[in-house]
């Protein structure tokens, strides 16, 4: 797989396809900078190899190593890789009025909307309100949509990784049938999901996961 973590300003992707990753990957495509990935197969078991494990010890993508730094976490590779870059414009700076709102829905994916989806899809009865980091699953999405609906993207007239990061998410969750969206909700991811990086990754994430999945057919990996 790879070599120990380089202490260099490579950024490198640890990526497994049709996974939270594809997101990240999308991001980076669309901040047109250099990268590098390293393909792993989660369903042949590589992220739960030493090596994989001693970067990341959930072994979980994504998972990003830039200048000796690990950075796991969706959110955090979303504001990471969008701060390194400001002359893209994909982060409001520190100092804009929108920088708050910002960070609210970066966070908000992580700590109310991933809760509450899991719970949902594997049918935890819910706990009351006063005590689920999320209030409830309703209550939650339609803060959610909400904010959508103020369009055309997350902060008003331009977008930012926010966006990539919420057009992946719903995207993602409306094919598996987690969500219930809306025509305004259909509308936005397809605003975000249409541009040529969505494309373009999404192309070769699927011909990446063929990959994989033929290999294992063939016996190439256990
Ligand atoms: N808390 C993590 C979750 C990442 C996650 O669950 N990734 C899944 C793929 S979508 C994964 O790596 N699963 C492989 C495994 O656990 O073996 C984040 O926000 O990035």
């Amino acid at each position: 797989m790879s070599e120990i973590l380089s202490n260099n300003d490579t950024i490198t992707l640890y990526h497994a396809p049709q996974t939270r990753g594809t997101g990240i990957w999308t991001l980076l495509e669309e901040l047109g900078v250099s990268y590098e990935m390293k393909v792993l197969n989660f369903a042949a078991g590589e992220n739960q190899q030493a090596e994989f494990l001693a970067i990341n010890p959930l072994g979980k993508f994504p998972t990003l190593v830039h200048k000796g730094t690990v950075v796991t976490e969706q959110v955090a590779c979303y504001l990471y890789l969008a701060d390194l870059f400001p002359e893209k414009g994909l982060a409001p700076a520190f100092n804009d009025p929108k920088r708050g709102a910002y960070l609210r829905w970066m966070a908000f994916q992580g700590s109310s909307f991933e809760p509450a989806l899991i719970d949902q899809a594997f049918n935890r009865s819910p706990i009351e309100a006063l005590h689920s980091p999320y209030g409830s699953f309703d209550t939650m999405l339609k803060a959610l949509y909400d904010q959508i609906a103020k369009g055309p993207y997350l902060l008003g007239e331009q977008l930012y990784a926010v966006d990539i990061f919420w057009g992946a998410t719903l995207k993602w969750c409306s094919m598996l049938g987690l969500i219930t969206t809306n025509p305004v909700v259909d509308a936005y991811i397809e605003r975000i999901t249409s541009r040529p990086a969505f494309i373009n990754v999404e192309q070769q994430d699927q011909a990446l996961k063929l990959e994989q999945s033929s290999a294992a057919n063939n016996g190439d990996i256990n």
